[in-house]
């Protein structure tokens, strides 16, 4: 239900954002002219899962504007929603009722780049691909990367706190962001943007908003650590027959592979299948199994790394843990090879909806949870990609280095009979596992009503209570998580 505290837009609202705005493009205004077309991408959410109903969108052009929108919006306690790229998989970043719409994108330079340390300093609208390209002039890499780089932006990555595909190399964005400038809703410009690597002054407040889904401010700017680009970057592609021996793969990838191993990733023929299925691309080995990885290194040699690769396929295809696999020969190939596991989110949404669980799990029961919802979904006779029977199949794949798997149901639409079969059994099975129900994607509105399956009470009041110091009239994302 709408919460009556807040107020309804009125025309005197909208004078005001133009005013303050200036410009005719930095405000989609649905309130004092009929909605048009425009305003419903602002709506609607990456899986077609979540649709709200803003009539205003408004486009910030510097963190002083940002400042005076917040402002404005908490005295008059009209609620807002924070949107970066709008590619969030847990229905974060659209509205639920008619919450104001505040888009990033209009703040899109790079702030600055020192090319000794690596700190790259940027607006939150920058896009990721767009920051990693301008870094790879500068021989930098982003210390980030996934599948929605090309829309996703920074200040999203750091309001999710995103884990992608190379943070078994680099770590995670709480270690990586060395400074936020961030706006809190009484327009309060919280300026901690700083460069320094070190810096025990206190408490880290910045970590709050790393992740913070928009709940407690909007985050304006970002400062990041780079690292150096690798010069030589080799991928494998490898089948096996048990998740028994994809684990002693990752086993002895750590081992042989050590410091230029930067992504190992599994994926489940289920998953495959699917995806050759849209794209009808030729699968890289002959041969089926049920189980594939992609790992790639990043070193500074690329012969002698590719050696090390071809050795280590070599070696596990002897000790018969890995059944069949290809080092990819140049850069078109390691695109082709990513393509099969960075192409699964897009070819799995084909078939209408996609339930996504995302799921940190003790590495040895990862794959397990895929097992039992797969025969979960068999039993409970919704198997079938017809109307009356809408999954279309179960599949598992995920970043198998950082133990986060991604259990996705791919459906013909979303269906309630589904949804029950999957909940609460999936965040049961977690919980039990002393697992995570969110492991890189957030809460936003998909998960608000399963946080106590991962957070105890206390702590969920010790949230609570943050929440309501930095956003006293809960005007920043609300019905999300918090
Ligand atoms: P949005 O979707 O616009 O917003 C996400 C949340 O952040 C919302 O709650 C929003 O209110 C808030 N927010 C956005 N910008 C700001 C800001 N400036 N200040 C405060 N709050 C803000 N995620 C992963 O972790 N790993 C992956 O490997 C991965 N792969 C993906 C692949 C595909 C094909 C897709 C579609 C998504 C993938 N995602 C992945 C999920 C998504 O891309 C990430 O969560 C991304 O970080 C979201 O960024 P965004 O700019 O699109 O944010
Ligand atoms: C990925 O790793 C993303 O590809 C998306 O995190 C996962 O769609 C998903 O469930
Ligand atoms: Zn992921």
């Amino acid at each position: 239900k709408r919460d009556s505290k807040f107020a309804e837009i009125t025309e005197d609202h909208v004078k005001f954002f133009k005013q303050l705005l200036g410009k005719e493009s930095a405000i989609i205004d649905g309130v004092t002219k009929d909605a048009t077309d425009d305003i419903e991408p602002f709506n609607g959410d990456w899986m077609r899962k979540y649709r709200g109903h803003t009539k205003l969108v408004l486009k910030p052009g510097s963190t002083e504007e940002v400042s005076k929108v917040l402002k404005y919006c908490n005295d008059n306690m009209l609620a807002v929603v924070p949107q970066g790229g709008n590619s969030g998989l847990v229905g974060g970043s659209v509205p639920v009722f008619d919450e104001i719409v505040i888009t990033m994108s209009r703040m899109n330079q790079i702030r600055s780049f020192d090319e000794v340390s690596g700190a790259l300093v940027v607006d939150a609208g920058v896009i990721l691909e767009v920051a990693d390209s301008f870094l790879q002039e500068k021989n930098h890499i982003f210390p980030l990367d996934l599948g929605a780089k090309g829309s996703c932006h920074i200040g999203g990555n750091v309001a999710t706190n995103a884990g992608g595909l190379r943070l078994l190399r680099y770590g995670s964005l709480h270690g990586n962001v060395l400074g936020i400038e961030a706006v809190l809703p009484d327009g309060t410009i919280m300026d901690d943007l700083g460069q320094l690597r070190k810096n025990n002054t206190g408490y880290d407040l910045k970590q709050l908003f790393i992740g913070g889904e928009g709940t407690l401010g909007i985050i304006t700017g970002v400062s990041i650590m780079c690292p150096q680009r690798s010069n030589a970057i080799n991928v494998a592609f490898f089948g096996l027959e048990s998740y028994e021996k994809v684990q002693l793969a990752f086993q002895e990838a750590k081992g042989q592979l050590s410091e230029i191993l930067s992504a190992f990733e599994l994926m489940d023929v289920q998953s495959q299948d699917l995806v050759q299925k849209v794209t009808g691309n030729k699968r890289p080995l002959e041969s089926e199994h049920p189980f594939y990885c992609l790992i790639e290194t990043s070193g500074s040699n690329s012969e002698h790394d590719n050696e090390k690769l071809e050795k280590f396929l070599e070696d596990v295809m002897e000790k018969e843990i890995v059944s069949d696999g290809v080092v990819a020969q140049g850069q078109t190939q390691v695109k082709e090879l990513w393509g099969w596991r960075e192409g699964i989110p897009e070819c799995l949404g084909h078939w209408g909806g996609v339930y996504k669980y995302d799921l940190s799990i003790p590495i040895n029961e990862l794959y397990a949870l895929v097992e039992e919802t797969r025969e979960k979904i068999h039993n409970s006779g919704l198997l079938g990609d017809t109307d009356e029977h809408p999954v279309v199949d179960v599949v598992g794949y995920g970043h198998m280095g950082d133990s986060n798997l991604h259990l996705n149901v791919a459906v013909r639409t979303y269906d309630k009979r589904v949804e029950k079969a999957l909940e609460p059994f999936v965040y049961e099975w977690i919980a039990k596992r002393n697992g995570s129900i969110s492991a890189e994607h957030g809460l936003g509105l998909a998960k608000k009503n399963y946080i106590g399956y991962s957070r105890s009470d206390t702590m969920i009041n010790l949230m609570k209570q943050i929440k309501n110091l930095y956003d006293p009239n809960g005007i920043m994302n609300p019905y999300k998580y918090i």
